[in-house]
């Protein structure tokens, strides 16, 4: 198998959380999501991914990209530590709470969508740092109430799952941000339970080859 990403890409990075998961092998292709422009953009990528988002898996004749459909896939194709519970109620809470962070939060503080606003919109470096750090507030503190009612050592009891999957790399982000994290205890304590988990080490950004300082 072969995963493309770049190692600060959050899709990329919940990719490879759940790949490390299941112990899967597979080659890293980095995709530089800045440099000349933007390699995702470029038409060797997009004959790849026509999206021109990160990343993409190859498995065979497969070409997948969507970080939640790849998860999705790879969990059906190798079940050990499964990331989506199998009782359905459960499931669809993992689901849930894995599209908080992957579809609301994500997607509006995506590179192209922080260019759009200060390129095109002409937004100021503030106004974008001001809309991260309210998006983040706002999904982070409603995700703090939801794993109070359904957190144990993890997001969704004391299983690892998606959500978990899905909350690392969103933290990761905000923090780059500096986004202040102190209201969101239970959040965070879940983010350090998980940090300690070799998996989710082996996935960190500045683990991967293409890591800069
Ligand atoms: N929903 C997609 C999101 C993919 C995505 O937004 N990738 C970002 C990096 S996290 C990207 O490639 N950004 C490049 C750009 O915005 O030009 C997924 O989960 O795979």
């Amino acid at each position: 198998m072969k995963l493309y990403g770049y190692w600060r890409s959050s899709a990329s990075y919940r990719t490879r959380i759940a790949m490390h998961l299941k112990g899967l092998a597979f080659e890293y292709e980095p995709v530089h999501l800045v440099k000349d422009g933007g390699e995702q953009k470029q038409a060797a990528y997009r004959a790849l991914n026509p999206v021109g988002l990160v990343p993409t898996l190859v498995d065979g004749d497969l070409v997948l990209n969507q970080s939640l459909a790849i998860i999705e896939y790879l969990d059906a194709q190798h079940p050990k530590n499964r990331l989506i519970p199998e009782d359905p109620k459960q499931a669809a809470i993992v689901r849930s709470l894995a599209l908080d962070m992957a579809a609301e939060l994500q997607p509006i503080t995506n590179l192209r969508v922080l260019q759009y606003l200060t390129g095109t919109l002409r937004v100021s470096d503030e106004a974008r740092l001001d809309w991260i750090h309210h998006w983040v507030a706002t999904t982070f503190a409603a995700f703090e109430q939801r794993l109070e009612q359904y957190a144990g050592d993890y997001c969704v009891g004391d299983t690892v799952s998606l959500a978990d999957v899905c909350l690392v790399p969103q933290v990761y982000n905000a923090k780059r941000f500096q986004v202040d994290l102190s209201p969101y205890p239970r959040l965070m304590g879940v983010y350090e339970r998980l940090q300690a988990l070799p998996a989710f080490q082996q996935a960190q950004p500045e683990a991967q080859p293409d890591a800069e300082a």
